[in-house]
């Protein structure tokens, strides 16, 4: 249930200064030596030092709502993936995207502060800098939490840094991550011309739910679908969308949920869950299934989807974000073509470095389609998705969507159709705009998304398989204590390094000596760490590739280690 503060009319500059001054007091920054940064994820660590961070998110959500002229600004507590004594904290902008840039940077600057009084002038200097208008619209935010037993201590300071900063917010409890971002969206476009769904976690139930029924018409879904969710936000809410799709008895199709004892903490993303299974490459705890039963998995926030399954013996196989991308551009791409829109309405599909290269083959050569690569974490994908008609993204580990344009949109709707068979495609297309969460990656949305296509195709996870053969690959980590050391070339998409000096063509040097060699590493940006992907023709050779550079980048970090 929503509640809501009732915030009077806002005081002077001066008072709200004062009252951030006084509210800090009860929020002390965690005595660590190292700095905060907002990063991909927002800030991420370990709980019992998010008291403060999460205190000054209130104070920074308000700043880009006044300077959004009073738009509604959202605030996600949760830590994904990551081990339940871990919690974090991220912004949403006013479409349901991720914070804007420079607002990272103010909120990296406050939670750097070390005592109330730095942070009563820096606030001043941040609002005078930031040249916020002078508007009497109040600020307004919105937050939610996922099941960790540590959000609903930290939603305290939050309400403290929101009634300091003078926000009136409201509180909706347990969400998952995209379903905040929903609620923003829809929030911002209420009174809008193209409003994005009813304001209300039904309202979100009730457009995936009327969607897909729309999609899935004259489709014959295959069997079930079993859900690994992780322990987490994810079980809860997928019950809840259950109760608004039709019975397994009518629709066809039946989706079987596992992992999903919100009520033991610790069992959060434990053994289980879509970073689990993509990084270990196999199959989670609880699982039961018979070769070819279809699975998937949610993370801890169900903002991440992947598909996998058993062949006999077991040989596990994964159908990850690529796998996503590929069957979702490859199905559009076709209703496309029977709506004789092919020629006027073009699909890009946009992925990472991680991308597996066959991947990318598919797209190119056997889908004819156009791919595109950005830096790792979902803004970078969003925004270039949005440069593209209908854009595709995903990233290998499950995190993605789909954006259709406006001139995309316009054509899919106001199209005649020529046939029965014209017509029925473009339903379809005009069905997934909507059942498609276009404002986040979203597992519940891309779950059904995903069951509608294999039921069009007619594909089991077999066949879904079949469509290309992935290249060996290996993802490696070294922790090193100076990843900032780690640069990238601007524009290369993290594929090549700029720094540290040589590296780069000490790793070319090693990977030419691999048939269909290819190699990059990059700093983490969520935790200590650099990572090292690489693929290659033959699974021995690429194990040794892999190995070979993450020794160059021991030699080198140990001695960067060493020096200091
Ligand atoms: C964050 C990003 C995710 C990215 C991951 C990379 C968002 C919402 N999440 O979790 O997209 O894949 O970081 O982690 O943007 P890394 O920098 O540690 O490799
Ligand atoms: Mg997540």
């Amino acid at each position: 249930m929503a509640a809501a503060n009732s915030a009077d009319a806002r005081p002077s500059e001066s008072e709200t200064e004062k009252a951030i001054v006084e509210a800090a007091k009860h929020y002390p920054r965690a005595n660590v030596a190292e700095d905060f940064q907002y990063g991909t994820a927002g800030f991420r660590m370990k709980d019992d030092l998010l008291d403060y961070i999460v205190f000054i998110v209130g104070i920074v959500a308000t700043l880009r709502s006044r300077k959004v002229q009073g738009q509604t600004i959202g605030i996600m507590i949760t830590a994904s993936h990551n081990k339940y004594q871990d919690n974090g904290v991220k912004v949403v902008d006013t479409q349901g995207e991720m914070l804007e840039q420079s607002f990272e940077h103010v909120a990296t600057q406050l939670a750097n502060v070390h005592t109330p009084q730095d942070l009563g002038t820096t606030y001043a200097s941040v609002l005078k800098k930031l040249n916020i208008p002078a508007t009497t619209k109040k600020a307004h935010v919105i937050f939610a939490r996922d099941t960790r037993p540590s959000g609903l201590r930290l939603v305290k300071a939050l309400k403290a840094g929101l009634e300091a900063a003078g926000a009136e917010y409201i509180d909706y409890g347990v969400l998952t991550t995209p379903q905040l971002h929903y609620l923003v969206k829809a929030t911002n476009t209420e009174s809008g011309r193209n409003p994005f769904g009813e304001v209300s976690e039904e309202g979100y139930y009730k457009k995936l739910a009327k969607n897909f029924v729309a999609a899935m018409e004259d489709a014959k879904p295959i069997g079930s679908v079993t859900v690994d969710c992780a322990n987490g936000v994810g079980a809860p809410k997928l019950k809840q969308l259950l109760k608004h799709l039709p019975p397994p008895e009518k629709s066809g199709l039946r989706i079987r949920i596992v992992n999903d004892q919100i009520e033991k903490p610790e069992a959060l993303n434990e053994g289980c869950g879509a970073d689990f299974v993509k990084t270990q490459q196999t199959t989670p705890a609880g699982f039961n299934g018979k070769a070819y039963d279809r699975w998937a998995s949610f993370d801890g926030d169900a903002d991440r989807i992947i598909y996998y399954f058993n062949e006999e013996g077991p040989v596990f196989r994964m159908l990850d974000g690529d796998r996503i991308a590929t069957l979702t551009a490859s199905f559009i791409g076709e209703l496309l073509q029977k709506a004789g829109l092919a020629e006027k309405v073009k699909v890009s599909v946009i992925q990472t470095a991680y991308a597996n290269g066959a991947s990318t083959r598919y797209i190119e050569q056997g889908l004819k389609l156009k791919s595109e690569f950005t830096d790792t974490g979902v803004k970078h994908l969003h925004h270039a998705a949005l440069r593209a008609d209908i854009g595709v993204y995903f990233e290998a580990n499950g995190h993605g969507t789909v954006l259709f344009s406006p001139h995309a949109t316009k054509k899919i709707f106001l199209s005649e159709p020529q046939s029965p068979a014209q017509l029925e495609a473009l339903n379809i297309l005009r069905a997934l705009t909507d059942l498609i969460n276009q404002a986040v990656g979203d597992a519940l949305s891309d779950l059904l998304l995903t069951e509608v296509i294999l039921a069009h195709k007619g594909f089991t996870v077999k066949e879904w398989l079949a469509t290309y053969t992935d290249m060996p690959s290996r993802l490696g980590k070294v922790n090193v204590l100076d990843r900032r050391s780690y640069t990238t070339v601007p524009g290369s998409a993290e594929r090549k390094l700029a720094s540290p000096q040589y590296m780069q063509e000490k790793i070319d040097e090693i990977v030419a000596k691999y048939k269909d060699g290819r190699s990059f590493v990059r700093a983490s940006g969520t935790e200590d760490a650099v990572r090292i992907y690489g693929e290659a023709a033959e699974s021995f050779d690429v194990d040794n590739m892999v190995e070979k550079v993450m020794e160059t980048i021991m030699a080198y970090s140990a001695q960067g280690v060493a020096q200091r």
